[in-house]
């Protein structure tokens, strides 16, 4: 009986009590020590999620991200490689805060009670995690749950996130008419190469290409993939640095995306050689920054908001080439984090609508699907391009009038298969990027002068009770506490092009102040400000 092998399986993996476990943006993500009964539990969720849906395969990802080589997180994916349905994240926040044994037995069966789901009916559970040396433990635990539902269970071992987001969609596609790609590792490579081939239309990438992997799963998967591909054939030339996953401890230290975007310079180490095109991605590959050193200038990124805005602007132009402009819509989903001058150059430069969401992607993935394109991306780095199946088609079966038009339409298609569309995916925005530059023949220069950045500045605030502050319009506003937003109101207004809001982390127990403005010092000072009415 199941309640038995539930409980017995369970008192392998003990739960630390009093802890505050939430499901949040990142799914769990803690110290690795406390998430051993954690992931046993997640493990009974996402069995109880597959059964809900017929069958079809959910995929569970066991990563902390960029945060320090101690944490790790366990993540659930839904069938069709997106975040796990909003309803259900209260079902993981209950099921892994049940005190006992037996209680996590009960809650399990008045789960399955209440959803309707058949206990008896074949369920199926993929899982994957980064290189943390704690993922080993947790999917052991992960495996013990799915033992005692009976639920099948692959486990892929270790990949980078969007891989087991590719994954679970392909398993999930097998056979239909919307097929995602061969159900293996390789076959992600092979998909990704192939695309890259495709979208260069005969191009050639120039110069070396150096990528900081954070000394994470990316690093071997980047080498990996690189087997696969043909240098001649495209120009391409990648360095791969900080791919050290053989020393767990140098995980995310001072290398990075998430390092090179907060601290806002170049990792120390490897030292990038004066001009040299360079990109970090983050601890599981989801996010990617682009920067050089200028000799003159000095360090320059090109963040999430510029991929966005460049992908965009590419996009539309091929749209214009393929004589679909008017036919098709492109949106661009950014959050309040995104630089303003970025909302303006979508807005005025390349005259297509912006959407602000909430923080996290599953807001901005939501928000995107309601485009024929919908390009989002987090200023962090993390984001992709989704193409409608009625894009995808009319790519296909538009007549092209001329050579150019079949080019665009060419052109387009391949873009689809190169660009995740499950989830961000740094190694596929990399290649997008590098697709688009060699298109327009830029240099991350060339890139860099489409537009100027605001300065801004953000700053984490350690609050009592993070919770007291409530936001509206899409985070941009606090509701609560009372009078707090007319506090920022008047500070902000006494500076030019500024802007700045407060809310509180989805990750951690601090509120976040945003602040950008004219000039370096009046987006210190403004942040300063903002920080000492929320504190
Ligand atoms: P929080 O902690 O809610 O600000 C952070 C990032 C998000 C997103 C999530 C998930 C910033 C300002 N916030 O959220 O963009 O990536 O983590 O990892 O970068
Ligand atoms: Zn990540």
């Amino acid at each position: 009986m199941d309640r038995d092998a539930i409980i017995a399986a369970s008192k392998k993996h003990d739960i630390v009590s009093g802890k505050p476990y939430k499901y949040g943006t990142a799914g769990f993500r803690m110290s690795a020590d406390l998430l051993d009964g954690v992931a046993f539990r997640v493990g009974l969720l996402s069995a109880l999620r597959s059964r809900k849906l017929s069958g079809q395969t959910i995929g569970v990802m066991i990563t902390a991200s960029h945060n320090p080589a101690v944490d790790n997180g366990v993540k659930i994916v839904d069938p069709m490689g997106d975040m796990l349905e909003q309803e259900w994240e209260s079902y993981a926040t209950s099921l892994v805060n049940a005190p006992t044994h037996e209680e996590l037995a009960d809650y399990y069966q008045k789960l399955a009670d209440t959803l309707k789901i058949d206990l008896s009916s074949p369920g199926k559970v993929i899982a994957g995690r980064d290189t943390r040396p704690s993922g080993i433990t947790l999917v052991t635990a992960l495996a013990d749950a799915l033992a005692a539902t009976k639920t099948e269970y692959i486990d892929f071992k270790i990949l980078t996130t969007p891989q087991l987001h590719y994954l679970t969609r392909c398993i999930n596609t097998a056979g239909t008419p919307g097929a995602y790609g061969e159900v293996s590792e390789v076959g992600y490579y092979k998909k990704l190469v192939e695309a890259f081939y495709r979208s260069l239309r005969g191009r050639k990438v120039t110069g070396t290409l150096s990528v900081d992997c954070a000394n994470g799963v990316g690093g071997p998967k980047l080498s990996e993939l690189l087997k696969h591909h043909d240098s001649t054939k495209t120009g391409l030339d990648v360095k791969v640095c900080n791919d050290d996953v053989l020393r767990p401890e140098v995980l995310n230290l001072d290398c990075g995306a998430d390092f090179v975007k907060t601290r806002q310079r170049a990792p120390p180490s490897p030292k990038p050689a004066p001009g040299d095109r360079w990109c970090s991605l983050d601890g599981d590959a989801d996010r990617l920054i682009y920067y050089w050193v200028d000799p003159d200038t000095g360090f320059f990124m090109l963040d999430g908001d510029r991929i966005a805005t460049l992908a965009a602007s590419f996009i539309a132009d091929l749209f214009r080439n393929a004589g679909l402009d008017g036919q098709l819509r492109i949106g661009v989903i950014q959050t309040a984090y995104a630089n303003g001058a970025s909302t303006k150059y979508v807005e005025q430069h390349l005259q297509l609508p912006v959407v602000c969401t909430p923080t996290g992607v599953k807001h901005l993935h939501h928000a995107a699907c309601s485009y024929d394109i919908g390009v989002y991306f987090e200023a962090n780095g993390h984001g992709t391009v989704l193409f409608s199946p009625d894009a995808v088609q009319t790519f296909k079966t538009k007549e092209p009038q001329s050579p150019a038009q079949k080019d665009a339409l060419e052109t387009l298609s391949a873009l689809a298969d190169l660009i995740n569309q499950t989830v961000g995916d740094a190694i596929s925005d990399m290649l997008m990027v590098e697709v688009i530059l060699a298109h327009k023949g830029w240099s991350l220069r060339d890139w860099a002068m489409t537009y100027s950045d605001l300065p801004n500045r953000l700053v984490r605030v350690e609050v009592g009770n993070k919770d007291l502050f409530q936001t509206t319009d899409a985070e941009r506003k606090l509701s609560h506490p009372a009078g707090c937003q007319d506090e920022i109101d008047q500070c902000v207004k006494k500076y030019t092009n500024a802007r700045s809001f407060a809310r509180a982390s989805g990750t951690e127990n601090a509120c976040r102040v945003y602040a950008e403005a004219a000039t370096r010092s009046e987006a210190d000072e403004l942040a300063n400000k903002v920080a000492a009415i929320v504190k």
